[in-house]
């Protein structure tokens, strides 16, 4: 089993903000300057790289802290996302599958529920040990939308309008990978992702997207917005380029 560092994670930037000026670093310029910053945000990175540097990697948007149940860090490639209720919210399911589906949270919270307690981990390196989340199984939302044979892999989109993941569809019909609805046994709330994220309970937390809007059947994986930056695309915890042995940041 080898631990490397990939060379794009460190010399290209990562989801601990260290290199290229995007993510959080983007998020860190625009709470500095507010939202006049968002079209400066680039410039405004590099200006607050060093004075804030340390600070950004223990804390980037200063809300964790608002977070309930510790040990979760907030995270949110965007400075702010709208707020979907049981009544706006919805989860499409389109691509290589015969019946395009939308879902809105009642029809989800209808389906058979599956409950899982494992440790969350982040590629960063703090965990969150026996952690429950519960939701629907994403293999019996892509058996109802009947999946096309020439499929290989599946695409997540965010309603935040940037973030997304991929798994292979081998992956995605694993039974400990879900579309979540509850974690820590309460309704996902917004800063966690809710009212539906993906939980992709054996890989690195980065996997989960949140703010789950679409889910759609691909002919081939397209690497999702951290694996853009340098993350591998089978984040198994514990195999991949995550340093699971890595200081807290
Ligand atoms: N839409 C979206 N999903 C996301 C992220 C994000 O920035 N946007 N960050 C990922 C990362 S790196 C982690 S560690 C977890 C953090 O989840 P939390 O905010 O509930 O702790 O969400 C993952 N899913
Ligand atoms: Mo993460």
């Amino acid at each position: 089993m080898t631990k490397d560092v990939n060379p794009a994670r460190t010399a290209g930037g990562g989801e601990d903000g260290r290199g290229t000026p995007v993510g959080r670093r983007v998020v860190l310029g625009m709470l500095a300057a507010g939202a006049a910053g968002v079209a400066a945000a680039p410039f405004l990175q590099s200006a607050y790289d060093d004075t804030l540097g340390a600070a950004a990697q223990k804390d980037p948007t200063g809300l964790s802290g608002l977070l309930p149940g510790g040990g979760f860090r907030y995270y949110s490639v965007t400075g702010s996302v709208p707020e979907k209720t049981a009544r706006t919210y919805r989860l499409t399911i389109d691509g290589l599958v015969r019946h395009r589906t939308s879902y809105r949270l009642a029809d989800l919270r209808q389906l058979p529920q599956t409950r899982l307690v494992r440790d969350v981990q982040c590629v960063t390196g703090w965990r969150v040990p026996g952690t429950p989340f519960e939701g629907v199984r994403l293999a019996a939302l892509l058996d109802a939308a009947g999946v096309r044979p020439e499929a290989k892999a599946v695409r997540f989109t965010c309603f935040d309008g940037a973030y997304s993941e991929s798994l292979t569809l081998e992956q995605a019909r694993r039974d400990d990978v879900l579309v979540a609805l509850r974690m820590q046994d309460k309704p996902l709330s917004h800063a966690h992702g809710g009212p539906v994220r993906l939980y992709a309970a054996p890989m690195y937390f980065y996997k989960s997207a949140k703010w789950l809007s679409g889910i759609t059947v691909t002919d081939h994986v397209q690497p999702g917005y951290w694996e853009n930056r340098g993350y591998d695309i089978d984040a198994w915890v514990g195999r991949s380029n995550g340093r699971d042995d890595a200081p807290t940041t």
